[in-house]
């Protein structure tokens, strides 16, 4: 009983802070994505913030290192072109620490693709560019990814 005033509570309290939300902001849809990531993964969750610090509404799953891997290999992407995290974004696979931008522009041209991705961890890559990092970029590129295996790149970031 108490476990059921308690749902109640915060039920009420959800649907406060909703009358609270301003009407433009639930008549324009988000664009989703959902999230695959280890728990103790600390950029995952920096890039969760660039995303949604950008519009974007995320489902997020805690997994293993070894269930995050076999996703990325049920998708279709090869190993080489792994990262930290694997994300859906309309039928797209995204891996890693795509910037929010690239992802926009992958929603709006819709190419024949797989998917996009950024391999390895780039530090200066959004979830990769906290203070610990002291302001270093290196160089990186997105690569848009097809289904044979092949890539091209999308989008460098010199
Ligand atoms: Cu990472």
């Amino acid at each position: 009983m108490q476990k059921r005033s308690f749902l109640n509570a915060a039920l009420a309290l959800m649907g406060t802070s909703a009358l609270n939300t301003p009407l433009a902001a639930w008549a324009t849809a988000k664009p989703q994505i959902e999230v695959w990531k280890t728990a103790s993964c600390g950029c995952c969750h920096d890039w969760i913030t660039h995303m949604e610090t950008n519009g974007f509404e995320l489902k997020v799953h805690d997994v293993t290192d070894a269930a995050k891997n076999t996703l990325r290999a049920q998708l279709g992407l090869a190993e080489k072109y792994g990262s930290c995290h694997t994300a859906l974004i309309n039928g797209y696979v995204v891996e890693g620490h795509v910037p929010a931008r690239d992802l926009l522009r992958l929603l709006k041209e819709r190419p024949k693709a797989l998917g996009l991705t950024v391999p390895g961890m780039t530090v200066g890559s959004p979830g990769m560019d906290g203070p610990e990092y002291k302001g270093r970029k290196d160089p990186y590129a997105v690569l848009l990814v097809q289904r044979d295996g092949s890539s091209t790149f999308y989008h460098a970031y010199p």
